[in-house]
């Protein structure tokens, strides 16, 4: 199946701007009737996210503390074994996840890596938990053997828009993202693709780069929407602050686009709080990533994620 950004041409960037631009209470009320029309509105899926290989990555990518071009403290280490995987995916399911995500720093896997990371997934899937990996780019074959392996997502976000992205990275291309993901679809896999916002983009650069998702043939099933964390030694450090009601546009703005999509809050939600992070869920926002950990930075420990979820009657997705 041919993912190509052609086939669609519903979302145009401008008419994702024309969303972008509604009075903030006319963009969330209708985020959250798609919202409704969809999904359970008080229901949000848990994910947990684990890095089977940590730092010392060859690119550049200017957000990214596992670069190890930029200055941040996170050492390189090798990859995780097998038992300590399965150890933190049993964890993860008795906390009440029911998708393990296994993040690797590379720029792409090895097949010496891939034959483990292949046996990891195998036993994760054999937990009962769902599973999703983000290894960078794939080489023809691999997604197939992830897939035999019983891989479910694979993880490969397009960051930003087309237009910025060579701001931010420098040793790949936008189009190398596309055709990692269309060998994703091709074998089968489920797409998990978002970007990060508050990068330094302009509010038209947002627009494109969910006009992109948008128009995937179909859309990603999975779309993390991450709010920049802004790692002391990353070239990004120092970004001005984005407002947190563009944030919360941005998942509204999803929301609309792709209706059938899970849109997850990920990366930086500590940093936004809880009152804009209850705004994000009626915007539409109905998956995030459970345990204090993402990959090395911060996340909100999983006793006030639940008290959060009291306060505000939502319930996990089992
Ligand atoms: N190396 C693989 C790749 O780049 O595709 C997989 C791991 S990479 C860490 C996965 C994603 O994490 C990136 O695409 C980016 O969206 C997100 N990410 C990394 N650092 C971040 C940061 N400081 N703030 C927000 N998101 C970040
Ligand atoms: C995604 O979009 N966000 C997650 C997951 N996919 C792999 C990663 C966030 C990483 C944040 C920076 C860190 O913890 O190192
Ligand atoms: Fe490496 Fe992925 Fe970080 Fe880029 S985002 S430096 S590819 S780990």
């Amino acid at each position: 199946m041919n993912i190509a950004i052609e086939t669609q041409k519903n979302w145009t960037p401008s008419r994702v701007s024309e969303l972008y631009a509604l009075p903030f209470n006319d963009l969330i009320f209708r985020a959250h009737g798609t919202h409704r029309e969809n999904f359970d509105p008080n229901e949000i899926q848990l994910s947990t996210l684990l890095s089977i290989k940590t730092g010392g990555c060859p690119e550049d990518c200017g957000y990214c503390p596992q670069s190890a071009r930029h200055h941040t403290g996170v050492e390189n280490e090798p990859l995780l074994p097998l038992e300590e995987v399965i150890a933190a995916a049993k964890a993860a399911k008795a906390s009440g996840a029911t998708r393990f995500c296994m993040g690797a720093a590379w720029r792409g896997p090895k097949q010496r890596d891939l034959d483990a990371v292949a046996k990891m997934v195998s036993e994760v899937r054999q937990l009962g938990l769902e599973t999703c990996v983000t290894l960078g780019m794939l080489k023809e074959g691999q997604a197939e053997q992830l897939k035999e392996a019983g891989l479910d997502y694979y993880n490969h976000n397009l960051d930003t828009a087309p237009d910025f992205y060579g701001h931010i990275v420098s040793t790949r291309r936008y189009e190398d993202r596309i055709e990692t993901l269309e060998r994703a679809r091709a074998a089968d896999l489920k797409l998990c693709c978002g970007g990060i916002i508050g990068m330094g983009e302009s509010r038209t650069q947002r627009a494109s780069l969910i006009a992109q998702l948008a128009n995937f043939d179909p859309p990603p099933e999975s779309v993390p929407i991450n709010n920049l964390v802004q790692v002391p030694g990353t070239p990004l450090e120092g970004t001005p602050q984005l407002d947190p009601f563009e944030f919360v546009r941005t998942v509204a703005v999803a929301r609309i686009t792709m209706p059938k999509s899970y849109v997850r809050l990920s990366a930086g939600r500590q940093e936004l709080g809880e009152a804009i992070q209850a705004l994000c869920f009626f915007a539409g926002a109905n998956s995030i990533f459970c345990g204090d950990k993402l990959l090395t930075t911060g996340n909100p420990e999983m006793a006030s994620d639940q008290a959060l979820f009291g306060r505000l009657g939502l319930r996990a997705t089992t």
